[in-house]
């Protein structure tokens, strides 16, 4: 991300979060209460363990905003994670004298096993750490950040799952991300369709049961944007792969497709492209469908975009892999910690921070301003939809 450029810092179990975001517009309204709501909303979902209910995430503002709006300076912004008590000596950045023994027994599917012989390291802890998917929640606030911004623009970003292990949710409700959203949250494995939300809480139930885990796949759309995010001058510039680089980077994302993705390809070329066809008023163009996704030419089409992702299950289970013992060399099986059985709930959330951080960039680079005022007369100027 050129324009909106952030990092994060802050391990699983060690003091908490941190994150900078460098080059909001000043002049965003924002509060701690609006990102607490997102980052309410990824704790949610049938099928988190224990972790969930220690953590009540809650970011800080650090830096960067006044009086409720943005300055223009980087925004800082700390999570404290609430079971740091219970890690204090574990997790210490300093030595201490008596270290907790090594995890050595890598989790097949986790970081572990390529991250300990890429560091260096004999204690995998060094390694899961950093690679748990505690870190989005740091994601997700900055996501709400560029949220409030493209807000302000016009431009709504939300999600749905729409399968959990076999269960597929197969409505294709015409709704808006907001309303999408409203219908989502209310469900505990943010589906729309109830017989659907039902049958999957029961397979998590039965994954849970089984000391097992369930994958899923999920859908995120956004609406508002106007012609031209993205470039087709350079690979790098196409708003088709920032989305789904940003969307892959997210923790058990195996896999990302645009509009119909995989689907389309079943299809003639006459039956997949969306014809060009006058607006009701006669005054401009619309799709008479939406199979591609919002985006044709690696540039927004003015179209919702949509981005959608397949999860894998979860590597750590209660009901234990093969694996071989890294201090011994003995066969054995996998390390078990404390953990979730089915994320795909809170995946979703975290698609919609990582399209809205992508969205904001491409906004930015295109309609640039030091303010909110700016970037808004900028699109009030030269925005098309
Ligand atoms: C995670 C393991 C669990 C999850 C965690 C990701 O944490 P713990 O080991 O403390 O029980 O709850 O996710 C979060 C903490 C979170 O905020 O999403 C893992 O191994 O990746």
């Amino acid at each position: 991300m050129r324009y909106l450029r952030w990092l994060t810092s802050g391990e699983s179990h060690g003091k908490g979060l941190l994150g900078i975001m460098d080059g909001l517009p000043a002049g965003v309204p924002i509060s701690e209460d609006e990102i607490a709501t997102d980052l309410r909303r990824r704790q949610q979902g049938h099928g988190r363990g224990k972790r969930m209910a220690i953590e009540r995430d809650r970011a800080e503002i650090y830096g960067g905003v006044r009086h409720g709006l943005t300055l223009g300076s980087p925004v800082g912004l700390i999570i404290p994670n609430k079971d740091w008590v219970n890690w204090q000596s574990k997790m210490s950045s300093s030595p201490v004298d008596d270290p907790p023994p090594p995890v050595t027994l890598p989790r097949p599917g986790h970081a572990d096993l390529a991250g300990i012989k890429k560091y260096g390291q004999t204690d995998i802890r060094n390694v899961l750490e950093r690679s748990s998917a505690r870190e989005t929640a740091m994601r997700v606030a900055l996501g709400a950040l560029a949220r409030k911004l493209l807000l302000e623009l016009g431009i709504t970003v939300g999600s749905r799952v729409t399968s959990i292990h076999e269960i597929v949710d197969t409505a294709t409700p015409e709704m808006d991300p907001v309303k999408m959203n409203e219908v989502a949250d209310a469900s505990p494995v943010r589906c729309i369709d109830e017989a659907a939300s039902s049958a999957m809480v029961a397979a998590i139930t039965q994954a849970m049961e089984d000391g097992d885990s369930l994958g899923g796949t999920f859908e995120v759309v956004a609406a508002g944007l106007p012609y031209g995010l993205g470039s087709p001058m350079q690979w790098d510039l196409k708003l088709k792969a920032r989305l789904s680089a940003a969307v892959m980077s997210i923790n058990g994302i195996e896999g990302v497709e645009m509009g119909i993705g995989f689907a389309g390809t079943r299809r003639e070329g006459s039956a997949f492209h969306d014809e060009i066809v006058p607006t009701d008023d006669g005054e401009g163009v619309t799709r008479a469908s939406n199979h591609v996704g919002g985006i044709e030419g690696g540039m927004s089409n003015a179209q919702p975009v949509i981005v959608r992702a397949a999860m894998k299950p979860i590597p750590t289970l209660r009901k234990p892999l093969r694996s071989v013992d890294i201090a011994t060399g003995e066969p054995g099986l996998a390390h078990k910690e404390r953990t979730d059985s089915c994320v795909v709930p809170a995946a979703a959330v975290i698609g919609e921070s990582m399209v809205c951080l992508v969205i904001a960039d491409a906004l930015l680079e295109k309609f640039g301003g030091d303010s909110l005022d700016q970037v808004k007369a900028h699109m009030a100027a030269s925005a098309q939809y």
